[in-house]
């Protein structure tokens, strides 16, 4: 028997692979090759997206990942967290206090040579912006990404915003996956671009992409960079002077970018016969569509989009030789609105001209119909019958949740004042907006619960509550409460304290054991930060104390403190809860 035959088909797979990474480590000098670890180049593992984004990075050679919390985005660094080779490669991957500490410790990262990763959900991007457009302009030196999860259809978020929008403001290169396989290729190769650039990338992925499970094929382990400073002293000056030159190197880096667009792998033109129509699909809106051709393949024209900017030449080509176009993306019309242009080319189709619906997530059904298919385009994605199951159950807080008692005991302290004067924040406690407790007026942004407060408390609304956890209070909370205390505003502020970051799973708090110093150190008076445990049996002396409170005419803290039920089998934490003497 010839020696090749008597291989398995699964090590033949793996010998190609092997060929292809050696090319391939021919024009990355950084692949080592290390025999030991053959075996491991070659796994296929089920991923979740966000989860393949990690592994990609992990594998592409990154020192360190850089996030708070949020859905859709959590699981990326949570993988990092508990991978094994991540922990050998002492890859940093503790929390930060907020999105835009996270961007400039990746940021820090980049400039100490180091590749780095920064990961937050679409709404994080709003907070991180500053450092992240400004990042554009210093450029980077170690390969930086920044992974942000939108969440059309806000499943989990406040709006559907488009972070590709943000991509575009800063004007960088943007990878778009449309599968697990490709969110682990571009963050792998996103750190190879980054550096040949020299500038920060952007990966946008979107909730179903991150939150479904699909088998990937790793690639070779890449070698992690040593400490090495930028060669330019200055590039991370962002002085006028430095910057208005930087701004221009950045304006004439797009022609590259361009081209390496044209080039990517990731966008790909298939001819079609049918030329009436032809289609863009961007990212994961290129899955929703293929599933519709698993049976016949689609005749029309099609570019595949997975990196930005657009590859100029494709979509010519495109927009020449098809009658329509019709533009597939799972967020805003950013290209459909490009390709329309100021005069509204009717040839364009998409959410704009109601081909599509204008908001919400896209899905197979959707594309189907816009194609004028008949098949299954009115099967829900989900099962009917689960539907039937689990329909109007709106979410709630957690039996024994530590929030009800605070809410249970504010809604009394309250009743003399009427409602209206709540302004909470965003966690847990944000379902008490909802009945049986209908004890909260609003909830806009992280932190944004001290500030309107405040804002209400000088229109003359007294007394005025803000109610926020804890970890929403280290994010951007302190700051709002420091406007508060220098104009001695009569606010009663509710930090309610449960030692974790509840809503997302149960990640760190920045807060914990820090809370009662904060304040004080901020300049509220010691006599008004009053801790209390909040439970049932405690009720009447949690009213009186609030009631004290909001009769005070100034900035009081009131902490009802219980750990989260849903953490009390995490051993490290009771054991920090434990040393910190919190309860
Ligand atoms: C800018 C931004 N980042 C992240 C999130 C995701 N998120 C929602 S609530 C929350 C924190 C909740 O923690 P905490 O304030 O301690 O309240 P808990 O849920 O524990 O009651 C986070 C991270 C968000 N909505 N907005
Ligand atoms: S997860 Fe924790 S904080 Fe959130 S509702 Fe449940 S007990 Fe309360």
């Amino acid at each position: 028997m010839h020696k090749e035959e008597s291989r398995g088909p699964g090590e033949l797979e793996n010998q190609i692979l092997l060929q292809a990474l050696i090319i391939e480590s021919t024009r990355n000098l950084k692949i080592v090759l290390r025999s030991s670890k053959t075996n491991l180049f070659m796994q296929k593992l089920l991923l979740l997206g966000a989860e393949a984004i990690a592994q990609g990075a992990i594998d592409g050679g990154m020192s360190g990942v850089y996030a708070y919390p949020g859905t859709p985005s959590t699981e990326i660094t949570e993988y990092v967290q508990h991978f094994d080779l991540a922990k050998e490669r002492k890859i940093h991957s503790k929390w930060s206090t907020n999105e835009k500490t996270a961007m400039e410790a990746g940021l820090g990262m980049s400039y100490a040579g180091k590749r780095a990763m920064v990961c937050m959900k679409h709404v994080g991007l709003n907070v991180a912006a500053d450092a992240f457009i400004n990042s554009a302009i210093t450029g980077a030196n170690g390969g930086l990404l920044v992974t942000v999860a939108d969440d059309p259809s806000m499943h989990s978020s406040q709006n559907e915003q488009d972070s590709r929008f943000y991509g575009k403001f800063a004007q960088i290169p943007i990878l778009e996956p449309a599968s697990q396989q490709e969110a682990y290729d571009m963050a792998y190769y996103g750190f190879e671009l980054s550096e040949k650039f020299r500038i920060p990338i952007l990966i946008r992925i979107t909730t179903r992409l991150a939150h479904s499970r699909a088998g990937v094929q790793r690639k070779i382990v890449l070698d992690q960079n040593e400490v090495i400073l930028p060669s330019n002293p200055r590039q991370f000056v962002l002085l006028p002077s430095i910057a208005r030159e930087q701004y221009k190197d950045l304006l004439n880096s797009f022609s590259g970018f361009v081209e390496e667009s044209e080039n990517s792998p990731f966008n790909e033109y298939f001819e079609g016969e049918d030329k009436k129509l032809g289609v863009l699909a961007c990212g994961l809106a290129y899955n929703y569509l293929m599933e519709n051709y698993q049976e016949e393949s689609l005749k029309h024209p099609l570019l595949k989009i997975g990196q930005y900017p657009l590859p100029r030449k494709k979509v010519e080509k495109l927009m020449e030789e098809c009658d329509e176009v019709l533009v597939l993306e799972d967020g805003y019309p950013i290209i459909e609105e490009l390709l329309k242009g100021y005069l509204a080319k009717e040839k364009v189709k998409g959410r704009l001209d109601g081909t599509l619906p204008r908001d919400g997530e896209l899905n197979p059904n959707l594309i189907a119909k816009a194609l004028k298919l008949e098949a299954e385009s009115d099967i829900p994605v989900v099962d009917q019958e689960i539907l039937d199951i689990i329909k109007n159950r709106p979410p709630a807080m957690c039996v024994g949740c530590g929030h009800i008692d605070a809410y249970n005991a504010l809604n009394e302290a309250l009743s003399d004042y009427g409602t209206g004067r709540v302004f909470s924040d965003i966690g847990c406690y944000t379902l008490g907006a909802l009945p049986p407790y209908n004890a909260i007026n609003s909830c806009v942004d992280m932190g944004a619960s001290i500030t309107m407060a405040k804002g209400a408390a000088d229109a003359g609304l007294i007394p005025a509550v803000s109610v926020i956890g804890d970890s929403t209070f280290t994010h951007s909370g302190i700051t709002g409460l420091i406007d508060a205390v220098n104009e001695k505003a009569p606010i009663t502020v509710l930090i309610s304290d449960n030692f974790t970051t509840g809503m997302t799973g149960g990640q760190d708090s920045a807060a914990l054991g820090k809370i009662e110093d904060i304040c004080e150190g901020v300049g509220v008076d010691p006599e008004h930060i009053i801790v209390f445990t909040p439970l049932a049996k405690n009720h009447d002396m949690m009213v009186e104390i609030i009631k004290k409170e909001l009769a005070y005419d100034g900035v009081s803290v009131v902490i009802p403190r219980r750990q989260c039920v849903q953490t009390t089998r995490n051993v490290e934490l009771n054991q920090k809860i434990k040393d910190l003497n919190l309860r």
